[in-house]
Protein backbone atom coordinates (compact mmCIF):
# COMPACT_ATOMS: atom_id res chain seq x y z
CA UNK A 1 0.00 0.00 0.00
CA UNK A 2 1.16 3.68 -0.87
CA UNK A 3 0.13 6.47 0.87
CA UNK A 4 0.46 10.25 -0.70
CA UNK A 5 -0.21 13.08 1.74
CA UNK A 6 -0.30 16.63 0.05
CA UNK A 7 0.02 19.08 2.84
CA UNK A 8 1.67 22.30 3.12
CA UNK A 9 2.98 21.29 6.51
CA UNK A 10 4.96 18.23 6.67
CA UNK A 11 6.90 18.42 9.42
CA UNK A 12 3.60 18.28 11.46
CA UNK A 13 4.52 14.26 10.83
CA UNK A 14 7.26 13.48 11.96
CA UNK A 15 6.68 12.14 15.28
CA UNK A 16 3.98 9.68 13.45
CA UNK A 17 5.82 8.51 10.83
CA UNK A 18 8.92 7.45 13.39
CA UNK A 19 7.73 5.80 16.11
CA UNK A 20 6.16 2.83 16.77
CA UNK A 21 3.74 0.47 15.33
CA UNK A 22 3.71 3.37 12.00
CA UNK A 23 7.30 3.45 12.23
CA UNK A 24 7.82 -0.40 12.23
CA UNK A 25 5.38 -0.99 8.91
CA UNK A 26 7.50 1.50 6.87
CA UNK A 27 10.27 -0.36 7.83
CA UNK A 28 9.30 -3.69 6.93
CA UNK A 29 7.83 -1.85 4.05
CA UNK A 30 4.40 -3.10 4.46
CA UNK A 31 3.38 0.61 3.33
CA UNK A 32 5.02 3.02 2.17
CA UNK A 33 3.79 7.19 3.05
CA UNK A 34 5.11 9.82 1.31
CA UNK A 35 4.97 13.68 2.41
CA UNK A 36 4.27 16.26 -1.07
CA UNK A 37 4.56 19.60 -0.25
CA UNK A 38 2.21 20.85 -3.10
CA UNK A 39 3.65 24.28 -2.74
CA UNK A 40 6.49 22.85 -5.06
CA UNK A 41 3.53 22.71 -7.76
CA UNK A 42 2.78 26.04 -7.63
CA UNK A 43 3.43 27.83 -10.61
CA UNK A 44 3.63 31.31 -9.26
CA UNK A 45 6.70 33.05 -9.16
CA UNK A 46 6.08 33.10 -4.76
CA UNK A 47 5.31 29.53 -4.82
CA UNK A 48 1.42 30.72 -3.85
CA UNK A 49 -1.25 27.80 -3.10
CA UNK A 50 -3.40 30.16 -1.85
CA UNK A 51 -5.33 33.98 -2.67
CA UNK A 52 -8.25 35.91 -1.29
CA UNK A 53 -11.83 34.44 -2.01
CA UNK A 54 -14.28 36.23 -5.28
CA UNK A 55 -16.85 37.91 -3.26
CA UNK A 56 -15.56 38.69 -0.67
CA UNK A 57 -15.17 37.23 3.09
CA UNK A 58 -12.38 36.39 5.51
CA UNK A 59 -9.71 34.26 5.17
CA UNK A 60 -7.96 32.96 2.31
CA UNK A 61 -8.50 29.79 -0.15
CA UNK A 62 -6.37 26.90 -1.43
CA UNK A 63 -6.33 27.33 -4.91
CA UNK A 64 -6.96 24.66 -7.49
CA UNK A 65 -3.76 24.48 -9.57
CA UNK A 66 -1.06 23.08 -7.28
CA UNK A 67 -3.10 20.35 -6.71
CA UNK A 68 -4.01 19.74 -10.04
CA UNK A 69 -0.59 19.73 -11.34
CA UNK A 70 0.55 17.22 -8.29
CA UNK A 71 -2.20 14.77 -8.82
CA UNK A 72 -1.45 15.15 -12.81
CA UNK A 73 1.89 13.64 -11.86
CA UNK A 74 1.57 11.28 -8.88
CA UNK A 75 -2.25 9.91 -9.78
CA UNK A 76 -2.32 6.31 -11.71
CA UNK A 77 -5.69 4.07 -12.58
CA UNK A 78 -5.20 2.51 -8.73
CA UNK A 79 -5.39 5.80 -7.07
CA UNK A 80 -8.54 6.68 -4.67
CA UNK A 81 -7.94 10.57 -3.63
CA UNK A 82 -9.56 11.49 -0.40
CA UNK A 83 -10.12 15.22 0.48
CA UNK A 84 -10.21 15.82 4.31
CA UNK A 85 -12.90 18.33 5.04
CA UNK A 86 -15.17 18.80 7.80
CA UNK A 87 -18.17 18.59 5.20
CA UNK A 88 -17.11 15.44 4.35
CA UNK A 89 -18.52 11.89 5.29
CA UNK A 90 -17.97 10.85 9.02
CA UNK A 91 -14.86 8.40 8.59
CA UNK A 92 -15.68 4.99 10.55
CA UNK A 93 -14.38 2.04 10.87
CA UNK A 94 -15.80 0.40 7.70
CA UNK A 95 -14.20 2.83 5.66
CA UNK A 96 -11.06 1.86 7.40
CA UNK A 97 -11.37 -1.45 6.72
CA UNK A 98 -12.10 -0.44 2.60
CA UNK A 99 -9.75 1.99 2.51
CA UNK A 100 -6.95 -1.24 3.57
CA UNK A 101 -8.05 -2.78 0.93
CA UNK A 102 -6.85 -0.25 -1.71
CA UNK A 103 -3.12 0.32 -3.33
CA UNK A 104 -3.06 3.74 -3.31
CA UNK A 105 -4.40 6.30 -1.33
CA UNK A 106 -3.91 10.49 -1.95
CA UNK A 107 -4.70 12.35 1.06
CA UNK A 108 -5.39 16.13 0.32
CA UNK A 109 -5.09 18.40 3.56
CA UNK A 110 -6.79 21.35 3.43
CA UNK A 111 -5.83 24.60 5.46
CA UNK A 112 -6.31 28.00 6.07
CA UNK A 113 -10.26 29.28 5.61
CA UNK A 114 -11.46 26.58 2.90
CA UNK A 115 -10.62 25.29 -0.65
CA UNK A 116 -11.12 26.47 -4.03
CA UNK A 117 -14.61 24.11 -4.47
CA UNK A 118 -13.09 22.85 -8.29
CA UNK A 119 -11.07 20.98 -6.51
CA UNK A 120 -13.78 18.83 -5.25
CA UNK A 121 -14.35 17.45 -9.05
CA UNK A 122 -10.62 16.51 -8.28
CA UNK A 123 -11.48 13.66 -5.94
CA UNK A 124 -12.93 10.29 -5.23
CA UNK A 125 -14.26 10.90 -1.61
CA UNK A 126 -14.85 13.95 0.90
CA UNK A 127 -14.12 12.58 4.73
CA UNK A 128 -14.47 14.47 8.00
CA UNK A 129 -13.74 12.98 11.54
CA UNK A 130 -16.12 14.22 13.42
CA UNK A 131 -18.38 16.97 14.33
CA UNK A 132 -15.75 19.60 15.73
CA UNK A 133 -13.22 22.29 13.89
CA UNK A 134 -9.56 21.44 13.42
CA UNK A 135 -6.78 24.06 11.96
CA UNK A 136 -6.26 21.82 8.75
CA UNK A 137 -6.39 18.57 7.59
CA UNK A 138 -3.27 17.00 8.73
CA UNK A 139 -4.22 15.32 12.22
CA UNK A 140 -7.75 14.00 10.13
CA UNK A 141 -4.84 12.54 7.35
CA UNK A 142 -2.95 10.65 10.22
CA UNK A 143 -6.04 9.19 11.71
CA UNK A 144 -6.97 7.87 8.00
CA UNK A 145 -3.07 6.67 7.95
CA UNK A 146 -3.16 5.68 11.05
CA UNK A 147 -6.20 3.25 11.14
CA UNK A 148 -5.56 1.90 7.77
CA UNK A 149 -2.54 0.99 8.11
CA UNK A 150 -2.88 -1.15 11.06
CA UNK A 151 -5.31 -3.27 9.12
CA UNK A 152 -2.65 -3.88 6.01
CA UNK A 153 -2.05 -7.43 6.68
CA UNK A 154 1.63 -8.32 9.08
CA UNK A 155 1.35 -5.06 10.18
CA UNK A 156 -0.47 -6.22 13.53
CA UNK A 157 -1.09 -9.62 14.37
CA UNK A 158 -4.25 -10.25 13.06
CA UNK A 159 -5.95 -11.32 16.29
CA UNK A 160 -5.55 -7.84 17.14
CA UNK A 161 -7.66 -6.62 15.22
CA UNK A 162 -10.59 -8.88 14.65
CA UNK A 163 -12.09 -8.05 18.01
CA UNK A 164 -11.93 -4.45 17.43
CA UNK A 165 -14.30 -2.11 19.17
CA UNK A 166 -16.78 -1.35 16.15
CA UNK A 167 -15.87 -4.38 14.29
CA UNK A 168 -18.91 -5.88 14.32
CA UNK A 169 -20.34 -2.07 15.51
CA UNK A 170 -19.68 -3.28 18.95
CA UNK A 171 -17.49 -1.73 21.90
CA UNK A 172 -14.81 -3.69 23.14
CA UNK A 173 -15.27 -6.48 26.07
CA UNK A 174 -13.38 -5.53 29.52
CA UNK A 175 -9.56 -7.33 29.73
CA UNK A 176 -7.26 -8.17 32.77
CA UNK A 177 -3.95 -8.87 32.95
CA UNK A 178 -2.07 -9.41 36.57
CA UNK A 179 -2.81 -9.20 39.27
CA UNK A 180 -5.44 -11.39 40.25
CA UNK A 181 -6.87 -9.56 43.08
CA UNK A 182 -6.01 -5.51 43.02
CA UNK A 183 -7.02 -3.99 46.26
CA UNK A 184 -10.06 -6.50 46.50
CA UNK A 185 -10.62 -5.60 42.64
CA UNK A 186 -11.05 -9.42 41.28
CA UNK A 187 -10.45 -10.25 38.03
CA UNK A 188 -13.94 -12.09 36.65
CA UNK A 189 -14.01 -15.97 37.88
CA UNK A 190 -14.11 -17.10 34.24
CA UNK A 191 -11.52 -15.59 32.65
CA UNK A 192 -9.23 -18.05 35.16
CA UNK A 193 -11.40 -21.29 34.58
CA UNK A 194 -9.77 -22.16 31.26
CA UNK A 195 -12.94 -23.07 30.08
CA UNK A 196 -12.71 -21.28 26.28
CA UNK A 197 -16.52 -21.43 25.10
CA UNK A 198 -17.58 -20.28 28.26
CA UNK A 199 -14.90 -17.37 28.14
CA UNK A 200 -16.19 -16.60 24.51
CA UNK A 201 -19.97 -16.21 25.67
CA UNK A 202 -18.78 -14.05 28.24
CA UNK A 203 -16.83 -11.50 25.83
CA UNK A 204 -19.78 -11.69 23.70
CA UNK A 205 -22.10 -10.72 26.49
CA UNK A 206 -19.95 -8.07 28.01
CA UNK A 207 -19.36 -6.69 24.72
CA UNK A 208 -22.91 -6.49 24.20
CA UNK A 209 -23.66 -5.15 27.27
CA UNK A 210 -21.12 -2.06 27.50
CA UNK A 211 -22.48 -1.10 24.09
CA UNK A 212 -26.02 -1.06 24.81
CA UNK A 213 -24.88 1.09 28.43
CA UNK A 214 -22.12 3.59 26.29
CA UNK A 215 -23.27 3.19 22.24
CA UNK A 216 -26.59 2.36 21.97
CA UNK A 217 -26.79 4.40 18.94
CA UNK A 218 -24.12 1.45 17.91
CA UNK A 219 -26.35 -1.14 18.33
CA UNK A 220 -29.37 0.04 15.90
CA UNK A 221 -26.76 -0.42 13.23
CA UNK A 222 -25.45 -3.90 13.84
CA UNK A 223 -24.78 -6.01 10.70
CA UNK A 224 -26.20 -3.15 8.56
CA UNK A 225 -22.52 -1.52 7.74
CA UNK A 226 -19.80 -3.78 8.82
CL1 LIG B 1 -11.00 16.48 7.73
N1 LIG B 1 -10.52 18.91 8.59
C1 LIG B 1 -10.67 19.91 9.47
N2 LIG B 1 -10.04 21.06 9.25
N3 LIG B 1 -11.45 19.84 10.53
C2 LIG B 1 -12.08 18.69 10.72
C3 LIG B 1 -11.97 17.59 9.86
C4 LIG B 1 -11.17 17.74 8.78
N4 LIG B 1 -12.72 16.59 10.32
C5 LIG B 1 -13.29 17.06 11.43
N5 LIG B 1 -12.92 18.32 11.68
Amino acid sequence: MKIDILTLFPHMFDGFLTESIIKRAIEKKLVEINLIDFRKYSTDPHHKVDDYQYGGGSGMVLMIEPIYNCLKEIKTDESKVILMTPQGVTYNQKMAYDLSKEKHLIIICGHYEGFDERIRGLVDMEVSIGDYVLTGGEIPSMIITDSVTRLIDNVIREDSHVFDSFKDNLLDFPVYTKPVDFMGMKVPEVLLSGHHENINKWKQAEALKRTKIRRPDLLERVDKDV
